[in-house]
């Protein structure tokens, strides 16, 4: 059947002869050859452009659904049954949120986002969503976050939750516990396997899980298969840079395992998405730009006899002339408002729906509505080869709340509905319920040998079991590692060398182990060669799906840019975000993949914690393990770079994350040692934390780790060097961290030579594990009055320490003063607060008065406010340190 143009040209001429080309081109569809047709296309394209003509350009195809009604694929399965179920399924998540309303004011929660998604979960469900099992590992499904109520009330169904379970959603705290307000693997760790709610996260997270599969069949750690990573997000969503930030990855690694549906209900939290535009046609044009499959679910079927009467496109032009503002409007007007504003437009149209009386009208439902549209979809989208592909599904935020929620733009923090909605919403859906029971909303499951019953769970077991469930499969290693980090306790032998530098070298050796060699994930955000780290591409290769499909400009040398297809390198390229999605996907296999492998995530510290915290906040919720690697860390020990690139905050940073172990040492041995003991904790003891090492670039000899000091390097300090003269009157205690304990070291001398003052120096390789003991301890104490009381590790240290306290840090002074609550005596800290500035290391610890000098003054400063000196020798001092007493103060320059 020939289709006329959209736009009919004025000329006569022309169009006969436009006629002609249509009517040549239907012929070889009639034929049953839209291959060839589409080549034709191609190839007429390529001649255009070729003779210089210019061919229109849009990404856009028109507001119609993508899968036409001859190509949609049958939906099998019991109709009446799913609808039961899923109406089923909307009831018990409605009762969740209007029960713990009921029951404590405010508690929350969001019935409107699962009303509008309910079909697109079902679904899948019913139909698609494989589980784990022995033999098969399992679709990875990001379920849209706010939309948890439809997720519990589908386990509950299932008979995976209790009543009691549901009763206590957002009462987490309840004896026999609740349910978590969104998925939360961290509180529910045996429900949820990823956090999906701040807004944008799992998008990106969702696409390097993908990539990370492939990344492990690739590398010969997993068996390929067809397990699809599905991830549903809001339109609202998709305004979070994260969000499309990374979908080229997903075209570029031809990831046909990920599938995103997005649940285009046009609505975010406020108001429309676009109310001026078309959110839908605008992510179409994203994606496909991109090089996604996008397939439009606009329509239900409702709609396809109109689309059959649009043999001349003037419906399908029509639909794509309203902005989303106004097809929310259409939401909540009646079928006569429908008719006149989308139909009166043209006569034409209105006799399209002259026989479909308004009710009817106002009843045709959105494509995300209708199950056989959505089926279609999900099995296209699960059949394509070769690129990643986009479900735009259109929706109804609140569907089934009618005139109280649908499309309204408050419906999104609804939560509260009165009886007369309930019972609406009970009969829309079939659902019998006495008066009392819908004044009562009950949690309601059907006997387990009804036909619902036993569909769902003829459904599920075809599928493999019930999902979402998280398991962790992974067995604890089994080998001895001590050897692999013996040579870094022993020093350098005088051999200048970075902190950064003996990591990598760690890493190198770590890289050869027969056990955890091919576990190590190196994922590193295009700064490989900051951190010396190129000697690895020769070593392992740069993971790329494709191998290197060219000769490298640099082939002939040692260290050439290698890629391959085995590359066991993440070089991410300048993406943070990216790289800490690439750290949870490897950091959480242990979980998803049952594979321990162990990410170590570097990068300019600066652009760590600093960019990407809220990434780092999932990771931690996703109960990953590994190792994140702040490089050229520290506000002073980075010469030369300035304000944007100079730490001094991001252990500050560190300190929210409760998984989080963050460390600041100074030498090889420290780190050396805390990566062992890592190692171990991880992946032996099986505990769900994660590391934070803030590594250096100044260059200096690494000295042997002193005996005794393993548990204090782990701890979070230790006395790395005592005075030589003990007995000496005037006493000080030292504290340093990183690179900045040389110079406590050499403050150490001075003050010693000059001042007589003996000094004991303690290296503090974790301000955050001594504040974290700390309140632990008080803690404890607060609770068990009669008990010994527990007494701090910092205060354990320092019992017998004499003298004044002082600590200098290259990070905020906030750092030090965390513990100086359980020190014996006040503490001055010296810190880095402020902008950075380009200058040489000198100049800028002398800006920010963290030098030896700065030490040894506040050293005195000290023991004058103890009486123990006089304030000449101070002022004294000050000249001789050479130290303007007027310059400019750090913080507010
Ligand atoms: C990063 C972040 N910012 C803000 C929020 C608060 N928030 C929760 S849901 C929502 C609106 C979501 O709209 P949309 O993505 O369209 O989802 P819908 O509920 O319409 O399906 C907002 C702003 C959040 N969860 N995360
Ligand atoms: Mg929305």
């Amino acid at each position: 059947m020939a289709v006329r143009p959209i736009v009919p040209p004025s000329d006569v001429d022309e169009l006969e002869e436009i006629w002609e080309w249509i009517e040549s081109f239907d012929a070889v569809v009639e034929k049953g050859k839209p291959g060839l047709a589409s080549r034709i296309l191609q190839e007429i394209r390529n001649r255009a452009l070729a003779s210089g003509v210019q061919v229109p350009f849009t990404a856009n195809t028109p507001y119609v659904n993508t899968i036409h009604i001859s190509q949609q694929a049958a939906l099998p399965g019991d109709q009446d049954i799913e609808r039961k179920i899923k109406s089923l399924v909307r009831w018990n998540a409605l009762a969740m949120v209007v029960r713990a309303n009921r029951e404590e004011h405010n508690i929350g929660g969001h019935i409107s986002t699962y009303g509008s998604v309910a079909t697109l979960f079902e679904v899948g469900f019913d139909h698609f969503f494989r589980a784990r099992t022995e033999e098969f590992e399992g679709d990875t499904i990001y379920f849209q976050g706010h939309a948890a109520p439809g997720v519990y009330a589908r386990a509950f169904v299932e008979g995976r939750l209790s009543a009691e379970k549901l009763e206590n959603f957002r009462r987490e705290l309840k004896p026999g516990g609740g349910l978590s307000s969104y998925p939360h693997p961290w509180l529910m760790p045996d429900f949820w396997e990823f956090p999906t709610v701040s807004m944008g996260l799992s998008p990106i997270m969702a696409i390097y899980q993908a990539r990370f599969n492939r990344y492990l069949e690739d590398r010969g750690l997993k068996p390929a298969t067809d397990a699809k990573v599905w991830a549903f997000l809001g339109d609202g969503e998709t305004d979070e840079p994260e969000a499309l930030g990374a979908i080229t990855l997903a075209s570029r690694e031809h990831l046909d395992n990920l599938i995103f549906v997005v649940n285009c209900n046009l609505q975010r939290l406020d108001g429309p998405v676009r109310g001026n535009g078309s959110i839908v046609q605008e992510l179409e044009a994203a994606f496909r730009g991109a090089g996604w499959n996008v397939l439009k679910v606009l329509w239900g079927s409702d709609w396809d006899p109109l689309f059959e009467k649009d043999v001349d496109g003037l419906l399908a032009k029509r639909l794509g002339e309203l902005v989303d503002g106004e097809y929310q409007k259409l939401i909540v007007e009646s079928g006569a408002y429908i008719r006149q504003h989308v139909f009166g437009v043209d006569p034409r149209l209105l006799k399209m729906v002259e026989d479909i009386p308004d009710e009817k009208l106002r009843a045709l439902r959105q494509g995300g509505h209708d199950p056989r549209k959505v089926y279609a979809a999900y099995k296209a989208a699960v059949e394509h080869k070769g690129s990643p592909t986009v479900i735009l599904a259109r929706t109804i935020k609140g569907y089934g709340l009618g005139e109280a929620g649908e499309g309204r733009n408050v419906t999104h923090q609804q939560k509260k509905v009165d009886e007369d909605t309930l019972r609406n919403f009970g009969e829309r859906f079939g659902l019998s319920f006495t008066e009392e029971q819908f004044a009562e909303v009950p949690f309601y499951r059907p006997p387990d040998d009804s036909p619902e019953m036993q569909y769902l769970r003829a459904c599920r077991e075809k599928l493999g079991g019930y999902v979402p469930r998280r398991s962790v499969r992974s067995k604890p290693l089994v080998g001895d590692r001590s050897e692999l980090f013996e040579e870094f306790l022993t020093g350098s032998e005088g051999r200048e060398v970075s902190t950064t530098m003996a990591f990598v070298g760690m890493l190198r050796k770590m890289l050869r182990d027969a056990e955890i060699g091919k576990l190590i994930v190196p994922i590193v955000p295009d700064e490989a060669r900051t951190f010396g780290m190129e000697s690895l591409f020769r070593l392992v290769g740069i993971y790329s799906s494709q191998g290197q499909l060219y000769e490298p400009v640099d082939m002939n040398t040692l260290l050439y840019y290698k890629e391959a297809k085995d590359g066991q390198i993440l070089e991410e390229g300048i993406t943070e975000a990216g790289s800490m999605s690439s750290f949870i996907a490897a950091g959480s296999a242990y979980a998803t993949h049952g594979i321990n492998t162990i990410p170590f995530f570097i990068f300019y510290s600066m652009f760590g914690l600093q960019r990407v915290c809220d990434l780092i906040w999932a990771a931690a919720d996703t109960r990953c393990r590994g190792f994140l690697l702040g490089g050229t860390a520290g506000r002073t020990t980075l010469a030369g770079e300035g304000l944007q690139h100079q730490d001094g905050n991001s252990h500050v940073l560190a300190l929210p994350i409760p998984t989080l172990r963050a460390y600041d040492p100074a030498f090889a041995f420290e780190i050396a040692t805390i990566i062992e003991d890592g190692i171990d904790r991880m992946y032996v003891k099986g505990e769900s934390i994660f590391y934070y090492i803030t590594v250096m670039n100044e260059p200096y000899a690494m000295p042997p780790m002193p005996p005794g000091s393993r548990e204090g390097i782990l701890k979070g300090m230790y006395r790395y060097k005592a005075a030589s003269d003990s007995k000496s009157k005037l006493r000080a205690q030292l504290f340093g961290s990183g690179s900045i304990l040389r110079e406590v070291l050499r403050a150490q001398e001075i003050l010693e030579e000059k001042y007589h003052v003996a000094a004991d120096v303690w290296s503090v390789t974790s301000y955050k594990a001594l504040y974290s003991d700390g309140i632990e301890a008080e803690r404890w104490n607060l609770l068990h009055p009669t008990e010994k009381p527990r007494v701090p590790y910092v205060s354990q240290c320092l019992a017998e320490a004499p003298g004044v306290l002082v600590a200098a840090t290259d990070y905020l002074k906030a750092l030090p003063n965390l513990v100086s609550q359980w020190m014996p005596r006040r503490l001055a800290a010296l810190g880095t607060d402020g902008f950075g500035r380009s200058e040489t290391r000198a100049s800028l610890r002398n800006f920010f008065e963290v030098d030896a000098r700065f030490i040894t003054l506040a050293t005195l400063h000290e023991l004058l406010r103890e009486g123990k000196i006089q304030a000449s020798v101070v002022q004294k001092a000050i000249k001789d340190l050479e130290i303007d007493a007027d310059k400019a103060d750090p913080l507010t320059t």
